[in-house]
């Protein structure tokens, strides 16, 4: 089916390929990597002009991966392993992108990709059996199948502040930054958002800045990253155990290993045995579970949650030299440490104690809009050469809803999510044959090693597209009642956790007007991965897999998605 006509330069005619690609980060590199090996024909669209997706974008200072390198990268082939030194513990945004480059130019995927160009529509007609897509340069492609590896990430999300058209100084998003260096040297700067971003990027610019003025609206809890400089030692030692590794990665339970499981609940130790062991983990810093899986029980009972918060907030109170400051910078009693994204930093508390730094509380004293010299809030004017935005994205739906995704008879994914995403295992949408989603809303996707969990979700698509050839089949579809459930356990999953408790954006409460649904699957990627197994070997239970145009095998529609944790 190698399609030779480009769409491109106002001639429509369609571009005809094996499967359709949106995006060419991560998922979308490895998803070309994978059809290319089963000699199917592809075409990406990527809105921006390289490789890259999250790494490409967010390029503000201090920006770095929150897993350590070593797993923060593709398992597939042992050879991309060894041709690849880390520098760093946690890898910062240059180096990650670095790397992306290197596997673009090493598996040569560049030239199935159409670059600086975004998806605006994708129409699936059940008479052809073609996904149609189209974009903003008027490109038209069709393909049988289409993947989203739209990254969970990767529409920014700005506060409609009034009065940014009238400021005088530069203003950035930091989801949007510029790829020639930006100098804030001598600059009044301003930052708005203290999320994992914000906290990264504080300590970077108030080091060059004349003054940075943060605007914190909910304190965060983070933990220290303690990064450093790798040591080959540690590549070769962890190269040569790769496969061990990737057994185990795929039995944990957020596709990262490397820190202790918890052995205890909280109250089985003394409080000076918590005390030393909370301290020990401190100083070793690392990834987010490296505390908050101190003990058992922290994600779920608030007691034990409250054993680790408390301890933060004694740090922080150690650290910030101002008890006013200290104390705005501590998370409030009933914001359960874990429940927005974990951040690790390297220096934010302390920043704090620089004479150029400001903090202001912008929750007792909202923004309320943006002036010609700077930012006015319910209390206060400050002048500011500039403004940083560290004010998220929407996150995980956002992207995937600003393409017109929809089917010839009448099916829109937008009305389809109106209440919140609903998906099969967060690979599919009821009424959207042969569309699949990599790190899709009720999937683990944020919630474990997202490298890990998109090579998962590639390898299982490949593994079903060579299903659907050897069968004779070419089309497949999510069942509804299917889809029910797994939402419906998604969901129960979440609530029996404290993690939906915050205003975060993995339940959409940082886009006013967004759904509350909490959206990634915590139900732990082992045991995610045993469903998706188990499903597979079960025929794909709760799809239905079919002919174009050919006889319909009866659809197994009231299979439990569930019965296959039994075999995990
Ligand atoms: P986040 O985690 O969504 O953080 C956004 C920050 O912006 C957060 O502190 C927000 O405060 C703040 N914010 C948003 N709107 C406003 C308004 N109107 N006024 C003041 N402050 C505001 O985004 P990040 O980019 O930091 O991180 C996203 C993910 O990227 C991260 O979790 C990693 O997975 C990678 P709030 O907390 O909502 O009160």
């Amino acid at each position: 089916m190698d399609g030779a006509v480009s769409g491109r330069e106002g001639d429509r005619a369609p571009e005809k390929v094996d499967v359709l690609v949106v995006g060419a980060g991560l998922a979308g590199l490895y998803i070309l990597y994978c059809l290319r090996q089963r000699g199917l024909s592809a075409r990406a669209y990527e809105a921006g002009s390289d490789v890259g997706g999250t790494w490409y974008w967010n390029r503000y200072p201090g920006a770095r991966v929150d897993v350590e390198s070593m797993q923060y990268c593709y398992h597939f082939s042992d050879e991309l392993t060894a041709s690849w030194n880390w520098t760093e513990r946690f890898a910062s945004q240059p180096e990650l992108l670095r790397y992306i480059n290197h596997v673009a130019d090493r598996f040569d995927l560049r030239r199935d990709i159409t670059f600086e160009t975004r998806v605006t529509s994708a129409l699936f007609d059940r008479r052809t059996n073609l996904w149609t897509l189209e974009t903003d340069r008027g490109d038209v492609a069709q393909a049988p199948y289409c993947i989203m590896a739209t990254g969970s990430l990767s529409t920014p999300y700005r506060p409609p502040f009034p009065g940014l058209e009238d400021f005088r100084g530069d203003s950035y998003h930091t989801a949007m930054w510029p790829h020639d260096a930006v100098d804030f040297t001598g600059k009044r700067v301003g930052i708005v958002g203290t999320g994992s971003t914000g906290i990264q990027a504080i300590p970077v610019v108030a080091a060059q800045a004349k003054h940075l003025t943060v605007f914190q609206r909910t304190p965060n809890y983070t933990t220290p990253a303690c990064n450093r400089p790798l040591a080959r030692d540690e590549q070769r030692a962890f190269n040569e155990h790769h496969a061990q590794w990737r057994d185990e990665v795929r039995h944990s339970f957020a596709a990262i290993t490397g820190f202790p499981l918890p052995t205890k609940f909280p109250d089985e130790d003394t409080q000076e045995e918590r005390q030393a062991l909370l301290e020990r983990r401190w100083a070793e810093g690392g990834m987010p579970p490296a505390l908050l899986a101190i003990y058992k029980g922290i994600g779920v009972d608030e007691t034990a949650n409250a054993v680790v918060a408390d301890f933060v907030r004694g740090k922080i109170r150690e650290i910030v030299e101002d008890p006013a400051v200290a104390a705005r910078l501590c998370p409030p009693a009933d914001l359960p440490i874990g429940s927005k994204r974990p951040p690790i930093d390297t220096d934010y508390y302390a920043t704090y104690n620089r004479d150029n730094v400001t903090l202001v509380d912008v929750k007792r004293a909202p923004i309320e809009r943006i002036t010609a010299s700077g930012l006015k809030t319910g209390e206060a004017d400050y002048d500011l050469d500039a403004i940083i935005f560290a004010t998220g994205f929407d996150a995980m739906t956002g992207t995937l809803l600003a393409i017109d995704i929809r089917t010839a008879d009448g099916m829109t994914l937008k009305e389809a999510w109106a209440d919140g995403p609903s998906t099969y295992l967060g690979l599919m949408v009821s009424g959207l044959p042969n569309l699949f989603m990599i790190n899709g809303p009720g999937s683990p996707s944020v919630k474990a090693n997202m490298i890990v969990a998109l090579e998962q979700h590639t390898d299982w698509i490949m593994a079903l597209l060579d299903h659907l050839a050897a069968a004779g089949f070419d089309r497949i579809e999510a069942d509804r009642l299917a889809q029910e459930d797994w939402v419906d356990h998604v969901r129960e999953v979440a609530e029996a956790t404290l993690m939906p408790k915050a205003d975060s954006w993995y339940v959409g409460a940082n886009v006013p007007g967004k759904k509350r649904v909490y959206m990634p699957y915590f139900g732990g990627f082992d045991r995610y991965c045993s469903l998706c197994e188990a499903i597979a070997a079960d025929g794909y239970r709760g799809f239905t897999l079919s002919l174009h145009g050919g006889a319909q095998p009866e659809p197994q529609r009231d299979a439990d998605p569930h019965e296959a944790s039994a075999v995990s």
